[in-house]
Formats: C-alpha cells, structure tokens, sequence
C-alpha cells in the first residue's frame, strides 16, 4: 500500500504507517505507544548514518574483534519484546522492539576471561555502558525494528540499545562500536553525575 507520497520519511501517515511501513499499535496483548507519541531525546541531534558504508565494530577484550555490516547484524535471528523506556527526565512510553541479543554478536567476538563491563560507542559521541552479566542474563538486544517499523533516524537507526530496566541514558542510540573491558566505564550523562548503575526506580544521581 502506497500513499503516494515519493519521500520515504514522511513519519506518521496518520493510516496506520510510519515511514511507509506498517506499525504495530499492540503486541502480545499490551497496548503500544505509537512512534509520533514517542518523546526522543539526544545531546546534538541526529547523526545521519548511511547503512551502505557503516560498520558496527566489536573489540576490546575478545579474541576476534568483529566488523560487521548492517545486513550481517540483521540477518541473525531476532528476538521482539514490549519493553518500556523510562527517561530521568519524568516521561516514558511502551514499544514493541524487534532486534538482534547482544550476547550473539559478543559470543562471535568471543569475551576473554575477565571482563566485566561492554561500552556501547555512539556517531553524536555519546557512549554509556552496561555490565556483561546484565547484558546477557536478561538477554538484552541491541534494536532495529520499533513497533515492527524500521527504527527512524530520530530514534538511533541503525541500531539503539533496548536497555529493558534501565534508565533511558543507558539505551544508546546510533551504536557504531560495542567494547569489552574490565575497567568501570562512565559515560556521558554518568561521568555528569548520573548513576551508573540506573535501574529505574533506583537512584537517579550519585
Ligand atoms: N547516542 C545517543 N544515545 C542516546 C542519547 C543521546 O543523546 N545520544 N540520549 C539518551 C537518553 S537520555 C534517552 S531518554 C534515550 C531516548 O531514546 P529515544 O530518543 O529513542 O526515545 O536515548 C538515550 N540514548
Ligand atoms: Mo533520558
């Protein structure tokens, strides 16, 4: 179905799809809240990324870093869940993700003994990080599907951290590398006095 419209980022079509693509207003019985609802937030505004020349880069503490192209990233099996996103700043929304677990693409790259912390790097400079243990124990993806609709450029395309649990500031978006280490890492908002750890609900600061 085509509205006839030649841009291929038109957002909210107001007849059920965004960008041209069908969006998901429920899933699995729970209501979503639609992408033109969504508040978004970014420290400089949208990069823009062309997936033709991109590059999601995994090093660090592994045995064989890997450089890998959109298409490899989103040809691994996916995994979809309804998760919700808690921003400090007092606003939230639920929404179907559609993505690739992180622990696939670290199992590829093989984590070396020790290591503790994965450093998400994003194309606006921001970066946050997570502990392994979290990552991979709640199975959490790295997202490029939101509401079934290819997650917009406002929304960190190609790919944003589905941080499930934690604070909006851990949910990188625009990932361009993933890196393993065992130091304790802060990042943006959290070396300006956020907490590193952000689980929603806990502390906000300190
Ligand atoms: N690269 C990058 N990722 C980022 C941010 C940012 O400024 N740059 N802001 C974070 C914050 S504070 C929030 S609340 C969420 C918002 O995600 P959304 O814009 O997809 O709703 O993105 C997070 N990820
Ligand atoms: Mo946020």
């Amino acid at each position: 179905m085509t509205s006839g419209c030649i841009s291929s980022e038109n957002g909210d079509a107001g007849d059920g799809t965004y960008n041209g693509e069908v969006e998901a207003l429920e899933y699995e019985g729970v209501k979503l809240t639609p992408i033109s609802e969504q508040r978004d937030n970014s420290i400089k505004g949208t990069p823009q990324i062309n997936t033709n020349t991109y590059f999601l880069t995994i090093d660090g503490m592994v045995d064989d870093p890997q450089y890998l192209t959109y298409e490899q990233v989103t040809s691994y099996p996916d995994v979809s869940k309804v998760v919700m996103l808690d921003c400090v700043e007092g606003w939230s929304y639920v929404a179907k993700w559609t993505g690739i677990p992180v622990k696939t693409l670290l199992d590829e790259a093989g984590v070396q003994d020790g290591a503790t912390t994965v450093i998400f790097h994003s194309a606006d400079g921001y970066s946050t990080a997570l502990e392994l243990d979290y990552l991979v124990e709640n199975n959490i993806i790295l997202g490029y599907r939101l509401n079934d609709v290819t997650l917009p450029k406002d929304h960190g395309y190609p790919f944003q951290l589905v941080a499930e649990g934690k604070y909006g500031y851990k949910w990188a978006k625009w990932v361009t590398g993933i890196e393993v280490t065992d130091e304790l890492y802060e990042g943006y908002w959290e070396s300006r006095g956020y907490n590193n750890n952000a689980d929603v609900g806990g502390p906000r600061f300190g």
